[in-house]
């Protein structure tokens, strides 16, 4: 089986800078090339900046990657989608239309007699009590409710504000570097107890493939500054970065 494991795309629906625009051609290249290419495709959270899909209204900047996202799935590749710390309103739109298996916390996998465990990884950041207590408060239904009763160009708005405030929150590379180490205890933990062969997570943005015992823990890493991907081809995981070809530059 050929699995393709994604995270952490970011994709902006407002692309205000340069490296938003690169970015954002970087991993559609990378898609266009990856049309035909796998049977699993596993995007393992926070790959829209933020979503919501509305009653009867999608947000057209994603329109793109959307595009990328079906044509994949037409071609017989199953899209399995994983809530990270961006998106994690999803409504139909992607179940009906882009047939997407969406699951909130984490994916399960038993395939080339690998049991395999994805997820995005918030979760499992040390020691972090004000992020958990925003990711219970930001899913009640109630907030989810009254976002949706907002016109779509202010809730997009008011998200934008709010996800760059966010990010430009001070993280000492200390706190980064605690963080990391949370996701990867979790995956010793899975892997020790035999829960798992291969645990894959995302959210840190740096991509690892290290071997533990009892099993491999990998990281996909990133599309803002890695462009990083995991392939398990048959079982075997392997981390690679993608570069366009300078015949398409
Ligand atoms: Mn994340």
């Amino acid at each position: 089986m050929k699995i393709c494991v994604l995270s952490d795309i970011h994709f902006k629906y407002i692309q205000s800078s340069p490296d938003d625009k690169a970015n954002a051609r970087i991993v559609l290249s990378f898609l266009r090339e990856a049309v035909g290419r796998y049977d699993l495709m596993v995007l393992n959270g926070d790959i829209f900046d933020l979503w919501y899909d509305w009653k009867y209204t999608i947000i057209k900047q994603y329109f793109p990657l959307l595009h990328r996202l079906a044509e994949i799935g037409e071609q017989g590749c199953k899209l399995v989608l994983i809530s990270g710390n961006h998106d994690f309103w999803f409504n139909s739109f992607l179940r009906d239309y882009l047939r997407m298996e969406i699951h909130d916390d984490l994916y399960r996998l038993e395939a080339d007699g690998k049991k395999m465990l994805f997820t995005h990884g918030d979760l499992h950041t040390v020691n972090d009590v004000r992020y958990k207590i925003l990711r219970k408060v930001i899913r009640m239904k109630g907030v989810r409710w009254l976002f949706s009763m907002l016109h779509p160009d202010l809730a997009l708005w008011l998200g934008h504000k709010l996800s760059r405030s966010s990010r430009l929150r001070k993280v000492s590379s200390k706190l980064k570097r605690k963080k990391a180490s949370g996701l990867q205890d979790y995956a010793a933990r899975q892997l020790s107890r035999k829960n798992f062969d291969i645990v894959v997570m995302g959210h840190s943005h740096y991509p690892i493939l290290k071997e533990l015992d009892g099993g491999i823990y990998a990281n996909c890493g990133d599309w803002m500054r890695h462009h990083s991907y995991l392939e398990i081809i048959d079982g075997k995981p392997e981390l690679k970065t993608y570069k366009i070809k300078e015949t398409q530059a």
